[in-house]
């Protein structure tokens, strides 16, 4: 690994005491396990660090250490000359956070493994081959020399945790694995991390799962299957976005299908959509065609529009992406 990288974020901490920590809206387990661990790690070597994101936690993620201290932009009562920003592949990515919570000028760390990411910040450790930016702060701690507590450890355990999807997806490295056992060692909480992430439900998200499971739709012959939740469904369930985290794996499930989409309505004519493929479509290239990213297998997006319109949109271009085709143009 790039000693130089490391070398960078120790200067970069030497000469400061009060850094903003970020990631993407919609934060996962990974945007938010990776904040709040390095956000302790800071702490514990005499740091003010402030962890901020541009939407709310999802439920299932309020168990984290720290997860009480995390801010809304409305909440933060300065503005920063310092910033970490993980898990994301753009300073686009993370809203409204870096308009509203820094200065002008203010230097930017990054840390994520995005293959898209587009180079910004002022000193960066970026590298696509970890599975988890989890995976990329804990490298970092350590050459920090920073011991590793049972709290920080599980905030990274819980973001390599999220974006292998436990351990199932490609991304998981035998280095991924040693990395989480080292955590255990340091004391997260493995049996724990997993009930949060992939054995909890709240009423609401039960019942929006019912929905989205019921209105699956198959195209392409059964290669890519669709689920689709409308404001309406949302009332109905009386759910809202995040209690919709994870449901894009049941339509990936469907046994035969390379893609996987969940489309929903989260505010009116407001579509947020989420893409799995198993390897054979580049997802992350389909988004990039609406304005959003993510990884090759696994990507989001929000457009202004019509719930039916976007999905549709999606299909074309998803269609396109697994026949090889040119994306469309002007789009
Ligand atoms: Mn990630």
């Amino acid at each position: 690994m790039n000693d130089a990288a490391f070398a960078g974020f120790e200067a970069f901490l030497a000469d400061r005491d009060e850094f903003l920590v970020t990631a993407h809206i919609d934060p996962d387990g990974d945007a938010v396990g990776s904040c709040l661990a390095l956000a302790l790690a800071l702490r514990d070597i005499g740091k003010t660090p402030e962890v901020v994101f541009d939407s709310p936690l999802p439920a299932t993620l309020r168990f984290l250490p720290g997860a009480s201290t995390i801010l809304l932009p409305d909440q933060v009562r300065k503005k920063f000359d310092s910033a970490f920003v993980l898990d994301s592949s753009s300073l686009d990515r993370t809203g409204s956070v870096p308009e509203r919570c820094l200065n002008p000028g203010a230097k930017i760390a990054v840390i994520d493994h995005h293959w898209g990411n587009d180079g910004f910040g002022d000193i960066r450790l970026v590298n696509p081959e970890a599975s988890a930016t989890a995976e990329l702060v804990y490298d970092v701690i350590e050459f920090l020399r920073i011991p590793i507590s049972p709290e920080i450890a599980e905030g990274l355990y819980a973001g390599i945790l999220s974006d292998t999807g436990g351990f199932r997806y490609a991304n998981t490295s035998s280095r991924t694995l040693r990395v989480a056992a080292r955590l255990v060692e340091r004391g997260a909480r493995a049996p724990l991390v997993a009930d949060a992430l992939y054995a909890t439900k709240t009423a609401p998200s039960l019942r929006i799962l019912g929905l989205a499971l019921a209105s699956l739709e198959t195209r392409s012959g059964g290669r890519i299957g669709a689920m689709t939740i409308s404001r309406d469904m949302f009332e109905q369930a009386g759910a809202a976005p995040e209690d919709a985290d994870g449901i894009v794996q049941y339509a990936k499930a469907l046994a035969g299908a390379r893609v996987g989409m969940l489309v929903q309505e989260v505010a009116p004519n407001e579509i947020r959509a989420s893409l799995r493929s198993d390897g054979t479509v580049d997802v992350n290239q389909v988004a990039s065609l609406f304005g959003g990213g993510g990884h090759r297998n696994a990507a989001g997006l929000r457009v202004r529009g019509d719930l039916q319109r976007v999905r549709n949109d999606l299909y074309e271009a998803l269609e396109r992406a697994m026949n090889g085709g040119p994306p469309p143009s002007g789009g």
